[in-house]
């Protein structure tokens, strides 16, 4: 009776969430970002605002089960089952010829990691690309390969069919069939988490269906280790969302991580990413949106982006809070 208790008290306090109201959101501009002096473990961070229930997810398992890997992957699992994300999943916008092709990447900070890239048919990337850091000798499948690793491990094939959101979608985009990136709105909503543990171990996630009406074959920075995630126990934990071939040209989540191995803060890092992001891409730079997120193994946290408006869920022991990350135009 008494352990049911307890056990409901710890669940209760996993998912209790501190959002802030949007109109009491702290108003961090240009340079009023959030203040990190502030240090917290556990700690988890994730992309947009599908961030918070993926939050409350990994907090769950984090606290039930101690494993941060698993807290990592299932957290995410929660955004590519989400019906109403049209980034994330098999619901997810799909390429010019109208299949969805998805991207994942998972990493712990001994350095072990697997990505699966341009995936068809599975529901759960994730956890085909945590097969593929656990069950095989390589880091990386593609395609069709990815797609038989996954029968071969049990993973059940989906039907190719458009969810009814995304074919919407997808008939209004061919009338024009024009290709131009958009900020902020359903085509850049990557999921990206990264943790640390209690004990100081780090780990993280990132899962995509990549951008929207992409030509068929192209990959993000989601599933490129270094890119769209990195994690290093000796340093920290970082991970990128928005337009991929600008973060993969810098190799943005590594750049942050040795960033930080230089003493820089977490915020100081994911500034100097999106600084360097500027400058490698500044003939776009009007079109594109980026933004990082990074934690250190002491639990001090930033995030950072491009334009305006790129959120972020932060869980520690006080509960989940969605925040809005500084942003440099
Ligand atoms: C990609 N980074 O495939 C992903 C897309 C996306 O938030 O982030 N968005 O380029």
């Amino acid at each position: 009776m008494m352990s049911n208790r307890r056990s409901f008290l710890k669940k209760a306090l996993a998912s209790s969430s501190f959002l802030l109201p949007a109109g009491m959101m702290p108003a961090f501009g240009q340079s009023q970002y959030r203040n990190t002096n502030e240090k917290f473990k556990p700690l988890i961070l994730s992309t947009w605002d599908h961030g918070m229930p993926a939050n409350d997810k990994a907090w769950e398992v984090l606290m039930e089960t101690g494993d941060l890997v698993s807290a990592v992957e299932e957290g995410v699992m929660v955004t590519e089952l989400d019906m109403d994300n049209l980034s994330v999943g098999l619901q997810g916008l799909p390429d010019r010829e109208g299949i969805p092709t998805l991207d994942a990447s998972i990493m712990k900070g001994d350095g072990s990691c697997g990505s699966v890239a341009f995936v068809r048919q599975v529901r759960h990337p994730i956890s085909l690309a945590r097969k593929v850091m656990e069950e095989t000798p390589h880091v990386m499948l593609a395609g069709e390969g990815a797609r038989q690793f996954a029968i071969a491990q049990g993973f059940p094939m989906e039907e190719e069919v458009l969810s009814p959101k995304a074919e919407e979608a997808y008939q209004k985009w061919k009338v024009e069939s024009k290709y131009k990136p958009i900020i902020n709105i359903e085509n850049h909503d990557t999921i990206g988490m990264i943790a640390l543990g209690a004990d100081g171990k780090l780990a993280g996630s990132c899962t995509t269906s990549g951008l929207a009406f992409k030509m068929h074959g192209r990959v993000g920075d989601s599933p490129i280790i270094g890119a769209g995630l990195y994690v290093d126990d000796e340093v920290g934990a970082a991970t990128a969302t928005g337009l991929g071939e600008s973060i993969i040209r810098i190799c943005g989540s590594f750049l942050i991580v040795e960033l930080m191995r230089q003493g820089r803060t977490p915020q100081e890092a994911c500034e100097e990413a999106v600084r360097r992001l500027v400058a490698k891409n500044e003939k776009d730079i009007k079109d594109i949106q980026a933004g990082f997120l990074a934690i250190n193994k002491d639990g001090e946290y930033g995030a950072y982006a491009v334009q305006k408006g790129f959120t972020y869920a932060m869980h520690h022991t006080g509960g989940n809070a969605l925040l809005n990350a500084g942003y440099k135009f």
